[in-house]
């Protein structure tokens, strides 16, 4: 915090933020007012010093990556949401399912962390999910696997005739270890209804996550933003999130997820400026003082973008993933994968200290 000490007032040209860093200071909590400022501030160079003193109050110069991979298991989906361009209807030329045999194929013990997320398949039955957490767990006992978002956890309640509650228990048998943050999107219903009605309502969301972070399942949050949301629908998404984490304390990564609108239905959305990627990570750092970790997601953002994000309050880039397939299906354009050697480098170049983690956020490996 000694950068906001020492001359941020000589600086600083909002006196908006000179609030804020008092009130950072004093260990004042952050108010509505206080997140408004910072969307709207021009002072993007003076909200870098804000958040990164706080990331490095909290974590001195370690930045987070994990080597992992991401699977989907299909891209049938039986709803469509207007952001998405992974999700396709059955029988769709483009529709694929992986074998049993394929999936463990992508699978090694090398890997820390195993994220599996897909589309809402209208034939497979919960017994399927299951067994694909259990035979990834056998053929990859070292690995943690982050399994299905709060979207496909409604679904599986729905498809079983099950309570969320026990599809939950029943995926932390077979092996799940926590959830990935995804399906959050952004929670206004109003804007939810313009990009993704049917889908799980945002208070659901947050009800699955309550009740996992319950039976002792930590969680990943999500925010998808670059679309149609205004800066008060972002602040209604961090202050739920929040609050919810003052209840559990079971999330630990908040992780903006940049809208690429390429094939989707949402492809003549107006591209934001870079700042407002600055913002919104700068402001998950600022107000969500609760959250151990914020995620720069390089598959979005893009890998320089990424870099420059780790000066904006973020302690963790992520990880190797190897072939990311649902932002690409929309466009991104950064590579599908990187190796261990490109996060050491880009954290490094950046300034800071390379830390390999596994999906629990234990500490594997300090790259000094
Ligand atoms: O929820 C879909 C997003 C998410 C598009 O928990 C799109 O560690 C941008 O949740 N443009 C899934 N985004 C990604 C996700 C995630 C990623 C990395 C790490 C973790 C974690 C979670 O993908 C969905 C949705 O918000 N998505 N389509 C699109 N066109």
């Amino acid at each position: 915090m000694e950068k906001l000490l020492n001359g941020f007032e000589s600086l600083c040209f909002d006196k908006n933020l000179i609030k804020i860093r008092n009130k950072l200071i004093s260990e004042e909590r952050l108010d509505f007012n206080d997140a408004k400022a910072i969307m709207e501030t021009q002072d993007i160079n003076s909200l870098g010093i804000l958040s990164s003193s706080v990331k490095e109050k909290m974590h001195g110069k370690k930045v987070y990556f994990v080597v992992n991979r991401h699977i989907n298991p299909s891209n049938v989906c039986a709803i469509s949401c207007k952001f998405c361009a992974f999700g396709k209807p059955k029988g769709h030329s483009d529709a694929y399912e992986m074998s049993m045999e394929k999936i463990l194929s992508l699978v090694s013990n090398e890997l820390k962390e195993i994220h599996i997320v897909g589309g809402l398949h209208p034939d497979w039955k919960f017994e399927k999910y299951l067994e694909i957490i259990r035979e990834v767990s056998k053929a990859a006992p070292d690995a943690h696997i982050k399994a299905f978002t709060a979207v496909e956890i409604d679904w599986f309640s729905q498809i079983s005739g099950k309570s969320v509650s026990k599809v939950i228990s029943d995926l932390m048998n077979a092996g799940v270890d926590a959830l990935p943050g995804g399906g959050a999107e952004i929670f206004s219903p109003e804007v939810r209804k313009k990009i993704c009605t049917p889908k799980t309502t945002g208070d659901s969301w947050l009800e699955i996550h309550r009740e996992a972070h319950k039976q002792g399942l930590p969680s990943n949050a999500t925010i998808l933003y670059g679309h149609l949301e205004s800066y008060d629908d972002v602040i209604d998404h961090v202050s739920r999130l929040r609050d919810l984490q003052d209840d559990t304390n079971g999330f630990f990564a908040f992780i903006p997820v940049l809208f690429q609108p390429f094939n989707t239905r949402l492809s003549k959305v107006k591209p934001f400026p870079f700042s407002y990627d600055l913002k919104i990570h700068s402001l998950a750092r600022l107000y969500l003082d609760n959250f151990p970790y914020i995620k720069a997601y390089w598959i979005t953002l893009g890998e320089k973008a990424a870099q420059v994000a780790l000066h904006y309050g973020v302690s963790d880039a992520d990880g190797t993933i190897v072939s990311e397939k649902i932002i690409h299906d929309a466009g991104a354009k950064s590579e599908i994968g990187h190796t261990r050697d490109f996060f050491v480098k880009m954290i490094k170049d950046a300034g800071y200290l390379p830390v390999e983690r596994d999906a629990l956020y234990n500490e594997l490996k300090i790259y000094e």
